[in-house]
């Protein structure tokens, strides 16, 4: 049976593009939390090449993995362990097929990686504002696909506001078309939400018109201490005010972050001399007078201690470098308990008061990695061991019960657990605690009718 298949996959998409030795990098996740044994991975080079694969699955009932760039957090694109799935890699499909300076748009398949996509929009003088740590390999099918947020969520706005149309493959084979680069569409229900943020679950995005920006001009980068993050809060209202529209990121980070960056990337320059308990980082599209006015301001109010603007684009890089990085260490230092939480951003302040007391006192010792896009709401809640207590194998077994405390405190404050990586296997049954059953009705029902065999990505998403 999987033989046949494979043979007819071979036939589709070409013998060297069916692989099913040295697929390592394809069986485990970025962080080596969760590794499957897939039949083999399918690299198709076109929209109709996916179509015929996502055919023949369905014909041996073969379940389907999409993978973009692999660098989910939640075991998204990993298949299970059985060896009976195909994952479906969309590398291949990697062209810019149009871009359109009056539309305003770009239209490109999804295994573009993003960071080629925005280097395309420079080179046109637009801005595509999308920006993540992993943007130098995951693709813009996987950002889709998991509704990707980053840094210049606070302008710009989720993935999901910077997609006009898009191309999926369904499970049945047959490809709809929704590759519309209409600013404006109110012809019934909007389809192409339903993939956006769907893991994979509900078919396989190929193509997506994408919108583009006006380039913002130059940015002002900034560094500041602050005691805590309801001041933190107080500045993000300042700078709202002062700064408008040309205010676009603002990133938390405890000093605890900034010593594991420090640790694990030695080079990385301290950019204030004074300690303190958390920082911020954040940029504008704005001209560093205006930015240091502002900051001023907050100065002298008290809400932020001690600042550092970036004197140089060079200077800019190092501070998000440092930013981007606090993943990478953190994963250096060994497994850690990973939360993506969202609350609404004027309960920032009360969440973190209320829930780092709750581990100290159910694991003592144990070392909170707290940073994350404080001017969205999304605080990365990441948990690292006690150490003098657990090991990198016994660590990650108390992700249940460290989970249970950090999410119940999300719950009370009526927020997320999930506010852009998604689901993926990782949080699969978790969510059944925090949805109500009627959510997730709905949501089996849509399965059910997008993908009535459960072929699609199953064990995902889903409790
Ligand atoms: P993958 O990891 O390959 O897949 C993710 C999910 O999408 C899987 O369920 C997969 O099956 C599905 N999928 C992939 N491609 C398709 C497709 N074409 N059609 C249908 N389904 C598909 N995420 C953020 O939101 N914000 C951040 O700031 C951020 N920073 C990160 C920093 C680092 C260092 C790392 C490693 C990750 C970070 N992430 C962040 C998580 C990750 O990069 C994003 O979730 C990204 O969108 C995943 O893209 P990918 O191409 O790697 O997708
Ligand atoms: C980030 O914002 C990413 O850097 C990764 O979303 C967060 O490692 C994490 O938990
Ligand atoms: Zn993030």
């Amino acid at each position: 049976m999987s033989a046949a298949l494979l043979d007819e996959l071979r036939a589709a998409v070409g013998s060297s593009q069916v692989l099913t030795e040295g697929v390592e990098a394809y069986a485990v996740d970025w962080r080596g939390k969760f590794r499957g044994m897939p039949l083999a991975v399918v690299r198709p080079a076109s929209t109709a090449e996916v179509a015929q694969v996502v055919r023949l699955c369905a014909a041996h009932r073969a379940a389907i993995v999409p993978q973009g760039g692999n660098t989910s957090m939640c075991g998204g694109p990993i298949p299970d362990t059985s060896g009976t799935q195909v994952v479906l890699s969309l590398a291949r499909l990697n062209r810019i097929r149009a871009v359109d300076p009056i539309d305003n748009t770009m239209t490109v398949e999804a295994g573009c990686v993003l960071q080629q996509l925005q280097e395309a929009a420079a080179a046109m003088q637009r801005l595509f504002p999308l920006s993540l740590g992993a943007e130098g390999s995951c693709q813009i099918g996987g950002n889709i696909a998991t509704n990707a947020g980053g840094v210049n969520v606070l302008r710009y706005g989720n993935t999901r506001d910077l997609v006009l149309g898009l191309e999926v493959v369904l499970a049945s084979g047959e490809v709809l078309d929704l590759l519309r680069a209409l600013r404006k569409d109110n012809t019934g229900y909007d389809l192409k939400q339903l993939f956006i943020g769907s893991e994979g679950t509900l078919g396989i995005v190929t193509a997506a018109v994408l919108k583009l920006f006006p380039q913002p001009g130059p940015a002002t980068v900034a560094f500041a201490a602050v005691d805590d993050p309801d001041r933190a809060l107080s500045l993000l209202a300042l700078l709202r005010g002062e700064l408008g529209d040309a205010f676009t990121a603002f990133e938390l980070m405890s000093a605890a972050s900034v010593e594991m960056i420090a640790k694990y990337f030695p080079g990385t320059p301290r950019p204030l001399a004074r300690r303190s308990a958390w920082f911020v980082l954040l940029e504008a599209s704005a001209a560093p007078e205006r930015v240091e006015s502002a900051l001023a301001a907050a100065l002298a109010q008290g809400l932020i201690s001690d600042v550092a603007l970036a004197g140089s684009e060079a200077q800019a890089q190092a501070l998000w470098a440092m930013r981007d990085n606090i993943s990478e260490a953190q994963q250096h230092d060994g497994p850690n308990i990973k939360h993506d939480i969202s609350v609404p951003i004027s309960h920032v302040g009360a969440f973190i008061a209320e829930t780092l007391p709750l581990l100290e006192a159910a694991y003592p010792g144990s070392r909170p990695i707290v940073f994350g896009h404080l001017g969205d709401g999304n605080l990365h809640f990441n948990l690292s061991r006690p150490l003098d207590r657990f090991d990198d194998a016994s660590w990650p077994r108390e992700t249940g019960a460290v989970g249970r405390i950090v999410h119940d405190a999300v719950a009370r404050h009526h927020g997320s657990i999930s506010a852009e990586h998604g689901l993926g296997q990782a949080k699969r049954e978790e969510i059944a605690r925090y949805k109500s059953a009627l959510e997730l009705e709905l949501m089996r029902r849509i399965k059910g009718v997008l993908d009535p065999q459960g072929l699609m990505n199953p064990g995902k998403v889903l409790p």
